[in-house]
């Protein structure tokens, strides 16, 4: 096994949690090492774009250009197009800044001129410099809609228009069962020497990675090197809606819950000390516990994180 700082990884991720462990692993290792696969459920068409929320977030983060406040966009941005838009009549309630509108319309120009979203993808992470390879979990289109109260709603609708509000009755990734994994994800799980599922939501961000035909499948094969990075802390979601919407689906919003979600594929299962009474609980579904701060504020913390993954030996799991 090549040393930690050689391995080949391989990112399961969403967007604003994932990307603090991808930013502390883009620095702690070769980049050039790293892949990451991406959610694209929250991908969504507004103003005639092609709108990419996880894909972006993972780019500017690594790119250095994310507005770390708020986790997504750009920093320092404008919205002078969006006020016009709005002046047209258009709903603004997604908040696309003018820089990050290029970004929009350069994948919009692109899968114009029969190009694919992984095509997109790269020429975007190229462009801003990011030396890791980052992939759409698929280029077919497999959007998020929640069935809630309030009838379905595209995810970004749920989130963004209606802040969470209603209530959530089911979860669908729309066209899944018809979708193909993205050129290179199944190669880049079989290839890496550890899989990382980063913490992210389990049901709206992981969920429709796994629900491509053939990625769960994979990871099965290559359980051995699956790390899981549990999401939620103490009861509550390190970031997102993930606690609220796991209790309106009837699961218990806590490690074990998650892990009971990922025992299939996962190896070891990394859970913050605030959660060690679960420990025992989730051993018996079979995975190994690793106890390890897992609430990444400053850099220094998703550096630690990242490192300590990088430490942990597969072998140690069987
Ligand atoms: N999140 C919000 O809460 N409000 C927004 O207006 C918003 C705009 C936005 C624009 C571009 C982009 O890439 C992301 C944006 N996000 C916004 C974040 C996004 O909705 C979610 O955080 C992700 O989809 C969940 O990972």
């Amino acid at each position: 096994m090549p040393p930690a700082k050689k391995l080949k990884i391989t990112a399961l991720a969403g967007g604003v949690g994932a990307s603090k462990l991808l930013l502390g692993l883009y620095e702690v290792m070769d980049p050039g090492l790293l892949t990451i696969i991406v959610n694209t459920g929250d991908d969504i068409a507004l103003h005639g774009l092609k709108i990419s929320p996880d894909l972006d977030i993972v780019t500017y983060t690594l790119a250095g250009v994310v507005d770390s406040a708020k986790g997504w966009g750009i920093r320092g941005e404008t919205f002078h197009a969006l006020k016009r838009l709005a002046g047209y009549g258009r709903a603004n309630w997604f908040n696309l800044g003018d820089r990050d509108l290029a970004t929009h319309i350069h994948r919009t120009g692109m899968l114009a001129e029969g190009k694919t979203l992984s095509q997109a993808a790269d020429s975007i992470r190229t462009a801003l410099r990011v030396k890791s390879r980052i992939l759409p979990m698929s280029d077919d289109p497999i959007p998020t809609m929640i069935d809630s109260n309030e009838g379905s709603l595209h995810f970004q609708e749920y989130l963004v228009k209606r802040r969470t509000e209603p209530v959530v009755r089911g979860i669908r990734f729309a066209g899944a069962e018809s979708a193909r994994p993205a050129p290179g994800v199944l190669e880049a799980i079989r290839d890496a020497d550890r899989v990382i599922i980063c913490p992210s939501n389990p049901l709206i961000s992981i969920g429709p990675i796994l629900a491509v035909p053939g990625i769960r499948e994979q990871l099965r094969t290559h359980k051995e090197k699956v790390f899981a990075v549990c999401p939620i802390v103490g009861g509550k979601s390190l970031k997102g809606p993930s606690d609220k919407m796991l209790v309106q689906l009837g699961l218990k919003p806590a490690a074990l819950g998650v892990a009971k979600l990922y025992a299939d594929f996962t190896s070891i299962f990394v859970i913050d000390p605030a959660d060690k009474s679960q420990s025992a609980a989730i051993s018996a579904l079979g995975m190994k516990v690793v106890i390890l701060p897992t609430v990444m504020k400053t850099r220094a913390q998703k550096r630690k994180l990242a490192r300590a993954l990088l430490s942990l030996s597969p072998s140690s799991a069987l």
